[in-house]
Order: C-alpha cells, then sequence, then structure tokens
C-alpha cells in the first residue's frame, strides 16, 4: 500500500519530508542517458520482493517512460523500513537525456542521497562529466558535504572503458574527492564497479544500503539498513514434490589410529598385548 495521501502526492518529486510520524528519504538516481539507472531500480525492486531484505516495497514501480523504455519523466518506487516501520525510503530515476535537464532540477530538489550511474563506455566520458557537472550545480556546494554521493561504474564492457581511477580524476577536478588530509574526506564518494544483473545483486544492494548509511550519519536519525546477506530459500514442505533433493550425510569422523609402546623400553606393542616382548615387563 502507497502511504502517500492526497497533499502528499503533490509534494511527489520534490522533497523528503516528515508526515506524521512517518520520514520519507528521498533517493535520487542519477546520471546520462541508457546509463542503468532504470535497470538498477528494477532489480532493487525484484530483490525486495522474492528476497527476505530489511526493506519491502509500498506498491509496483511507478514508471513514467517513452514506448522504448527510456524514462521521460521519473521512475519511482517507495519501499519500507522493516526495523523502523514510519521510515520510508523513496528513490526516483531521472530522465537521462539531454533535453530532460530543466526535469533533473525538479527531481533533483530535496534529495537525502544521490546515487550516480556512470555509463563507462568507451566515447561516455564527456557526457558523464557534463551531468556529473549539472548536479554539482544543482547541489550548490551540498555534494558531499551534506548530500551523499555513490557512485556506480556500469558497462566497463571494454579495457578502455572508464575506470575506477579516472573517475576518481575527475571528482577531484570538480572539488569532489578531497585529500585525505580534508575533514570531508572519510565522505569521498564510495565507487562501486558494477554490471546490472540480478546476479551480482549482493553489490548493487549495498550500494544503496551505504547510501543510506550515509544519510543516517549526516541527518542522524535512525535509518540504518542491513547489508545483504543471502538467505537460502526454505526446502519445500512436501519432501515428494522435490524429486532432486539429495541428502548430504554428514561426514564420519575417521578413529584415530592409536599405537602403543612399551612404558619400560619403548618397544612397540600389539593392541592385546599385556606383556612387553622385547623387555618381557607387564603391564
Ligand atoms: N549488458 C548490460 N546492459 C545494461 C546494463 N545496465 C543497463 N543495461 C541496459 O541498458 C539499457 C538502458 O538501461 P536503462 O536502465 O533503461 O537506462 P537509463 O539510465 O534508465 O536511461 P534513461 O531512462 O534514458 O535515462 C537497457 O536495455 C538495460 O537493460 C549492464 O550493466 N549491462
Ligand atoms: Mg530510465
Amino acid at each position: 500500500m502507497d502511504p502517500y495521501s492526497a497533499d502528499d502526492i503533490k509534494r511527489r518529486g520534490e522533497k523528503s519530508f516528515i508526515t506524521g510520524r512517518n520520514i520519507y528519504l528521498k533517493i535520487l538516481i542519477w546520471g546520462i542517458h541508457e546509463s542503468g539507472k532504470t535497470a538498477y531500480l528494477d532489480i532493487l525492486y525484484k530483490m525486495s520482493q522474492d528476497e527476505d531484505l530489511d526493506i519491502r516495497p509500498t506498491g509496483p514501480i511507478n514508471k513514467i517512460s517513452k514506448a522504448d523504455g527510456s524514462t521521460l519523466y521519473f521512475d519511482r518506487g517507495v519501499f519500507q523500513s522493516k526495523a523502523y516501520q514510519d521510515v520510508y525510503y523513496q528513490i526516483y530515476t531521472v530522465a537521462g537525456g539531454l533535453r530532460f535537464s530543466p526535469l533533473r532540477k525538479k527531481m533533483f530538489k530535496g534529495s537525502d542521497g544521490i546515487i550516480f550511474v556512470i555509463d563507462a563506455r568507451t566515447g561516455k566520458l564527456e557526457e558523464n562529466v557534463k551531468i556529473l557537472q549539472e548536479l554539482k550545480s544543482l547541489s550548490r556546494g551540498q555534494l558531499i558535504k551534506t548530500i551523499p554521493l555513490i557512485v556506480l561504474l556500469n558497462k566497463r564492457v571494454s579495457e578502455d572503458s572508464i575506470t575506477k581511477e579516472d573517475f576518481i580524476q575527475i571528482l577531484r577536478n570538480e572539488d569532489l574527492w578531497r585529500g585525505s588530509n580534508d575533514e570531508f574526506s572519510p565522505w569521498n564518494p564510495e565507487i562501486y564497479e558494477t554490471v546490472l544483473a540480478y546476479e551480482q545483486r549482493a553489490v548493487l544492494y549495498n550500494c544503496f544500503v551505504e547510501c543510506v548509511r550515509r544519510i543516517s550519519m549526516y541527518r542522524g536519525g535512525d535509518f540504518y539498513l542491513y547489508p545483504y546477506v543471502f538467505r537460502p530459500p526454505d526446502p519445500p514442505d512436501d519432501i515428494g514434490v522435490a524429486t532432486n533433493v539429495q541428502r548430504n550425510e554428514p561426514a564420519k569422523e575417521e578413529e584415530p589410529e592409536v599405537e602403543l609402546f612399551c612404558r619400560y623400553c619403548g618397544s612397540k606393542l600389539a593392541m592385546d598385548e599385556r606383556f612387553c616382548v622385547v623387555c618381557g615387563k607387564k603391564f
């Protein structure tokens, strides 16, 4: 169930806010066209349905997109914390096309944290830098300082793709990566090299967890989430249905071989001997 009232819906896409006892955090997924923002939200959503995570979706993902799947306005998924049931994580993606810059400006308002999905393919460097600069300009110096930035280096498909080191240099140029003596250096963006495939879900989920952890630290709230823990599915109740189930017997411990020696002369003894055949002493 979507926890929004009609009034809340008016504020959609504008702010993180508190209604009654509930806290709505806003996390914005940023990046150029086709970098993988919608794919990332889709994976988080699928995981939250299929697995026992620390969040549950409050409803399906809303998508405002073109027929080809690219985002026209935004995608939005709302997830509720299981540990803190008054905390909701609203995750939005922006439309990455160049011409959607005015829409992105609206979407940025009230963001508590940013997950920046980079398209690391060759030839995309300039576009990635441009949209980073757009984000920096919208944040008016608040990126890193009060708004955490998490980076997903996606689509590293060839040798000359953008590397982590390349992107750190770009962040340095934009004053978004501080030297070790700087008070903000602990908040340097965490950079994850990712592939947006379901098999990579552990690291993908933990990017989101890290973003929430940083928001919690900046805002002094209890919004923390547990990192991804793989919990194997329950075995089927009806064992007859599971034709392929194999029982793994615990390996039997082997009896250690004990060797006996005469305590008087040190000669090796047979197990059932009552006296030593070498020195003749009895036991
Ligand atoms: N092979 C591969 N394909 C990917 C990966 N990430 C995204 N894609 C594909 O790239 C295409 C674009 O991904 P989207 O998630 O729609 O891109 P977007 O960033 O939301 O793009 P806009 O909505 O236009 O801003 C889709 O076909 C995805 O399946 C990846 O890591 N590997
Ligand atoms: Mg999209």
